[in-house]
């Protein structure tokens, strides 16, 4: 089951060495995924290749105009309309917030076309008549889609059963959005002074993964008390 991707934005090259790195790379290159990159002003019309135009009703920037942008979703996804057999997804700080159960969800889809917007955003009539869905990566400001689509590619293509070379750690991440991890160490055991923890050196399989738990809560609580919701912060499991 090929994951197939592609992608509209007036930046295709900042995709180049991305989609040729790490397990992006290493995913296409297995045929378990395909990803184009397709340069929006290659639908422009006019002489000057225009994606963008003043915003009606004034304001500063750029709006991104209909013009190219609907016919490049039409050639690129198919006609307009519920039956379409790719699934469009606009990258816009107005979407819902991206997170793995959405990951999940879009990863579920056989075939998707990620609208990256520039410029102040783009024409609602584009969002009403081309685009199923809009997703933001969360409330930062950024100068458009481009490095949020690449998250997303990024996200669903390790979701991609064969594409991490072991299969457990896709497994273990399923628990995800349950608790932050702890701290990890590695060698040397001594490090300008800081010593890893006794207990992950003593071989103690069941001490080590009771450490890992606790420091894992605490951590959570500290940091991610969202998190923990209902579950509440005086859990005391070990
Ligand atoms: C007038 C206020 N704006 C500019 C500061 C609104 C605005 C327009 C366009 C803010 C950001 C952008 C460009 N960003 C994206 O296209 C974007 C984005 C983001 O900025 N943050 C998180 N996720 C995303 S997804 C696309």
């Amino acid at each position: 089951m090929t994951l197939e991707i592609q992608v509209l934005t007036v930046f295709p090259q900042l995709f180049e060495t991305f989609l040729d790195t790490a397990f992006v790379g290493q995913a296409r290159a297995k045929g378990l995924a395909t990803v184009e990159v397709h340069d929006l002003r290659g639908w422009a019309q006019d002489r000057h290749r225009s994606v963008d135009d003043t915003p009606y009703g004034g304001g500063p920037g750029m709006v991104m105009t209909p013009e190219p942008l609907i016919p490049a979703i039409e050639a690129l996804a198919g006609p307009l309309g519920p039956d379409r057999a790719c699934r469009v997804v606009a990258l816009s700080p107005q979407g819902r917030r991206l997170d793995q159960a959405g990951l999940e969800r879009l990863g579920a889809e056989r075939s998707l076309l990620l609208v990256c917007g520039r410029y102040e955003g783009i024409d609602q009539r584009v969002l009403d008549l081309a685009v199923d869905e809009e997703i933001s990566l969360g409330d930062y400001v950024l100068s458009g889609g481009e490095i949020p689509a690449m998250a997303v590619i990024e996200g669903l293509v390790r979701l991609v059963p064969g594409v991490l070379g072991n299969p457990e750690s896709a497994q273990i991440e399923s628990f995800g959005g349950d608790l932050l991890e702890g701290p990890q160490y590695t060698r040397p055991p001594d490090y300008r002074g800081r010593r890893v923890p006794e207990v992950l050196r003593s071989g103690d399989h069941e001490a080590i993964a009771r450490w890992r738990r606790a420091e894992a809560l605490q951590r959570t609580r500290e940091r991610r008390p969202d998190l923990l919701g209902r579950r509440g912060s005086d859990e005391t499991e070990s």
